[in-house]
């Protein structure tokens, strides 16, 4: 049992400043020997130094903000991921925005094509370059990693492999008009928080699971935004959406994973320590541990 932390401490792909410090708190409050108390054997070879593009060298390529910053330090950071997998190690990702996810998940799919994928997020970060109202990379990097939407030079070391089928979201809520098009055009899975509170947590996992992993033989993925979960349990994050997974309904879904023995990776995203005030802080520092935790193995008896 072997784990990697990547911390990545970066924000080109979303305007707050801050969700580049999550990982320096997470990491401050004790993650790596909570992790170690699970039995792991954790690496943690720092945080990673993402060197900055002056705004003047990186223009907006159409409206997208960042971009040569953002496919950088995502293209590095795919390497970094796929060479822990090789190495028989589990990476953890901590961010920083959720543009990193085109990075980790290249990572994994580098490794495993088949690979699925399980996204956890109030938001679909589906858009496309046609389809983006903010330019915001972090609101894109599925559409990146699928191939939709027209290409963009700078990004072109992005394999644009990830199958529709072989991706899922639970805890949905804030999805732009042109994301619910690619969603049904392209025949996407979807629970959205309607469906957690009609069918309950326990069952949309199991459903996701049956959709992405009928056999339960594919390695996953599991990307974790922090703001799926309410905002009244980690309100320390850029775009938080009220209505979102409670406490126990964001755990379940790691414990649930990690019992599947099928996790390969994950990625615990958009933790802004910069946000609210500091019992806020340490709120959601506390509960992306706990996350981190549960998915790696953590029972409650
Ligand atoms: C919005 C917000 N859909 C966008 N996305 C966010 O900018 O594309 N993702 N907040 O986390
Ligand atoms: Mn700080
Ligand atoms: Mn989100
Ligand atoms: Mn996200």
């Amino acid at each position: 049992k072997k784990c990697a932390i990547v911390a990545c401490p970066f924000s080109g792909g979303q305007p707050k400043a801050g969700v580049d410090e999550g990982p320096m708190h997470l990491l401050e409050a004790g993650l790596v020997s909570q992790l170690e108390g699970l039995g792991w054997k954790v690496s943690f070879d720092g945080h990673h130094q993402f060197e900055g593009i002056s705004a003047a060298d990186d223009p907006p390529i159409g409206i997208l903000k960042n971009p040569r910053f953002v496919s950088r330090v995502s293209e590095f950071v795919a390497n970094v991921v796929g060479k822990h997998i090789a190495n028989g190690e589990l990476p953890v990702t901590l961010g920083g925005d959720h543009s990193l996810a085109m990075g980790t998940i290249s990572g994994t799919l580098s490794k495993y094509p088949e690979a699925c994928v399980i996204w956890i997020d109030a938001h679909t970060d589906i858009n496309t370059v046609e389809s983006t109202e903010s330019g915001n990379i972090h609101g894109m990097p599925v559409s990146f990693l699928m191939g939709l939407g027209s290409k963009v030079e700078e990004f072109s070391w992005v394999k644009s492999i990830l199958k529709p089928e072989n991706l899922v979201y639970i805890g949905l809520r804030d999805v732009d008009s042109g994301e619910k098009k690619i969603l049904r055009d392209n025949n996407i899975k979807a629970f959205s928080m309607h469906e957690v509170d009609k069918y309950g947590i326990g069952k949309v996992v199991e459903m996701a699971l049956d959709h992405v992993n009928p056999d339960r033989n594919k390695p996953i993925h599991l990307s974790f935004d922090v703001d799926a979960l309410d905002p009244s349990v980690a309100p320390s994050t850029g775009t938080p959406v009220r209505g979102g997974l409670t406490f126990r309904e964001g755990h379940y879904i790691c414990e649930a994973i990690y019992e599947t023995g099928l996790l390969v990776a994950m990625d615990l995203m958009e933790v802004n320590p910069s946000l609210a005030d500091a019992v806020s802080v340490a709120q959601t520092v506390a509960v992306g541990c706990s996350l981190l935790r549960s998915a790696l193995g953590e029972t409650l008896l």
